[in-house]
């Protein structure tokens, strides 16, 4: 759906707390290599220096009231859209983002219960046509993935919501998953890393007729 370059695709992995995303990226990157495909690598909240920064202000403050944080993620997300994925695409490279506006409507309008509408609304403004090609959800109940992550040091301000906040993440993020089935490849993130990295390697290999 991007279409700035016909050719060039934008590819989004979604998922909740240590579904296993950075596995999944770099299984995507070996993918993308192997189909002699030129490609960047990028995140959000970040991805270039002024995300980066908000990214910190969103991870680190001691308090954000929701509305903010959704204005902030949107606020990166401008900047992110502008100054990497669009001039990528205009050059015909494949972006592959770790979360983007999917993650708002699964964070923002389920966990922070503020509603898919107004995120939509945001999205239409900011995100326009710039929206993912393929997405690869890793999907996990919480309490897995939580586990994953607990001995890896200081939560940040979003980890440390509760178990509540979590399964709404999860639930918003099946629900996109379900509204757009086309775009959307669910991944089991709960199986072992082999069963996950083959799971992510058949999703590519049924897109890619779509892709190329
Ligand atoms: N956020 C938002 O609210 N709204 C938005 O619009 C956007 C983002 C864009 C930063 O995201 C935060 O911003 C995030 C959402 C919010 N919430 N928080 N906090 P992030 O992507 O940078 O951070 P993250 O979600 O916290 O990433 P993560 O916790 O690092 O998750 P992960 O990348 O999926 O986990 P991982 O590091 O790949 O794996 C975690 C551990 O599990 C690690 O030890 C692995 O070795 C292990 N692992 C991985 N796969 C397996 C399997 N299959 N079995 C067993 N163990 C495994």
């Amino acid at each position: 759906m991007t279409s700035i370059n016909s050719k060039a695709r934008l590819i989004t992995l979604e998922g909740s707390e240590g579904a296993g995303k950075t596995t999944a990226l770099n299984v995507i990157c070996e993918i993308l290599q192997q189909w002699d495909i030129d490609f960047i690598r990028t995140r959000e909240p970040g991805g270039e220096p002024t995300s980066e920064k908000i990214r910190d202000i969103l991870l680190h403050s001691e308090h954000l009231h929701a509305k903010t944080e959704l204005l902030l993620m949107f606020a990166a997300r401008n900047e992110h859209i502008e100054n990497v994925v669009k001039p990528a695409l205009a050059q015909g490279k494949w972006v592959i983002s770790d979360r983007y506006v999917d993650a708002s409507y699964a964070y923002q309008g389920g966990g922070r219960k503020l509603g898919f509408e107004i995120v939509q609304w945001m999205d239409n403004f900011i995100v326009a046509d710039i929206q993912a090609d393929f997405t690869i959800l890793m999907d996990i109940e919480p309490e897995i993935g939580l586990e994953r992550i607990k001995n890896r040091g200081q939560a940040d301000r979003i980890e440390l919501e509760s178990m509540d906040f979590f399964h709404r993440i999860t639930n918003a993020y099946r629900e996109k998953a379900a509204e757009n089935p086309d775009r959307y490849a669910v991944i089991d993130a709960s199986k072992t890393i082999r069963q996950v990295t083959r799971s992510i390697q058949l999703a590519f290999i049924q897109h890619r007729d779509k892709l190329l």
